[in-house]
């Protein structure tokens, strides 16, 4: 073990000191302004955000791929790699298994393993949209919606295998995510397209056990550049609803086209009662996978907002499955997914200090500055001491970039698994 409970309660002492001034600060101002610190810091300490089997390793881009000293070349790493920063953060309890990048040889040993870290199997994710070394058909012309009835067939069975290996896992759900489109006008019939989809979706969901969940994601452009079959939010739903009361819609934060209002897309979904499962990074451009909060951090909170909001009033929406989905090429991934946690974390703590009950006074005044006031009270509010305090009760670090660092995290993997190790993925 390169980290464990007590070599980060050591390193907490030197933290100590700053932390529990901080603290003792901000509680004292919270609770004055009437909010219960105990429950909300208790609420942060049991979010969990699964981390997906692809993004430990350094990302590419489609010019080029830099490889990052002691990467998990192994699902065991991997899971190794998740413990780590699930001991350090206390908040990657789970992992989102990618087939067949991630196929698991033997079941039983990677249970132990992940059990070990503490780590249970959240959504499986399926993959249709590259071609395997000896695959029988190919998807370059699409997958649930091919024209071509065998390649149909065959992403369908696909979708199977992956559920029936999520199963001896213990997953309860799996993400279809489709590449499949045209990046031509004409290419494709969109009618025929879509009624496909939904044919082979329908399938797959008639696949899957009882107790399991369907969630499917949409994204509007990329790989394919002319249309996406499941482009949208509204797309996804339907076919969600067309599939039955156990298939979801996936917000992915990076598949949307510029300005689109996610926080109320968020709204409508949970609303009706069909959010699902939920994909955090953050971008400038498009889906470019950067670590949550790095651009719109103001934009993330009022999307936590939203899902606040429908977590306490929205009983007909599930508790959504939550999953880091950024990758990419230049820092360290384990540092990256720790300050993505951060973040996450940041944006679900100012939204719990959200006066919901002021906030609606001041809706139903037509009081629109002080409603905006009320949102940017909360914002604007450091909530770092909270973090810090749900991780140290939990016996995590007080700092968690800080402690790896200091703790050499990253030099006792390169020595273990050596500098020139490439990780399975993306
Ligand atoms: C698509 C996506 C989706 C995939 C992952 C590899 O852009 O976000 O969630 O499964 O990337
Ligand atoms: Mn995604
Ligand atoms: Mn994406």
């Amino acid at each position: 073990m390169i980290i464990n409970k007590d070599s980060i309660k050591q390193y907490n002492k030197s933290e100590t000191e700053n932390f529990n001034s901080d603290f003792a600060y901000l509680s004292d101002k919270l609770t004055k302004s009437g909010a219960n610190v105990s429950e909300i810091v208790k609420k942060i300490a049991d979010f969990q955000v699964a981390v997906p089997s692809w993004a430990l390793g350094a990302g590419g881009t489609r010019f080029g791929r830099f490889s990052y000293g002691g990467e998990p070349a192994t699902l065991e790493h991997k899971l190794e790699d998740i413990g780590l920063i699930h001991a350090l953060t206390n908040s990657a309890g789970a992992v989102s298994l990618h087939i067949p990048w991630d196929i698991p040889d033997d079941v039983q040993a990677i249970k132990e393993k992940a059990a070990a870290h503490g780590l249970v199997f959240d959504a499986m994710n399926s993959n249709t949209f590259q071609d395997q070394p000896g695959a029988q058909q190919s998807y370059k012309f699409g997958s649930l919606n091919a024209s071509n009835e065998d390649v149909r067939a065959y992403a369908v069975e696909h979708n199977k295998e992956v559920i029936r290996i999520g199963k001896e896992l213990g997953s309860k759900s799996l993400t279809v995510w489709l590449a499949d489109g045209a990046s031509f006008p004409g290419q494709l019939n969109f009618q025929t397209a879509l009624s496909k989809t939904e044919q082979s979706l329908k399938e797959i969901y008639a696949g899957m056990p009882e107790d399991w969940k369907l969630f499917i994601e949409y994204k509007p452009y990329e790989p394919n550049f002319y249309s996406t079959t499941i482009q949208d939010w509204g797309t996804s739903f339907m076919l969600a609803n067309a599939c039955g009361e156990r298939a979801y819609t996936l917000v992915d934060l990076g598949h949307h086209l510029p300005n689109s209002n996610i926080e109320q897309i968020i709204a409508t979904l949970m609303y009706k009662g069909k959010l699902g499962g939920f994909h955090f990074n953050d971008s400038k451009y498009g889906d470019d996978d950067l670590t949550v909060g790095s651009i719109k951090p103001y934009a993330l909170f009022l999307i936590f907002n939203e899902l606040v909001y429908g977590i306490e009033n929205n009983p007909q929406n599930p508790y959504p499955a939550w999953m880091i989905d950024a990758s990419h090429n230049i820092k360290d991934p384990l540092e990256d997914l720790i300050q993505s946690l951060e973040a996450i974390l940041m944006a679900y703590a100012q939204a719990l200090l959200v006066d919901q009950k002021a906030l609606k006074d001041a809706q139903l005044n037509n009081d629109v500055v002080r409603a905006q006031e009320i949102l940017q009270n909360a914002y604007r509010t450091d909530v770092r001491p909270l973090l810090k305090a749900a991780r140290f009760q939990s016996g995590a670090a007080i700092d968690p970039i800080s402690a790896y660092r200091n703790l050499k995290v990253r030099e006792h993997l390169i020595s273990e698994r050596g500098l020139n190790v490439k990780a399975t993925g993306l």
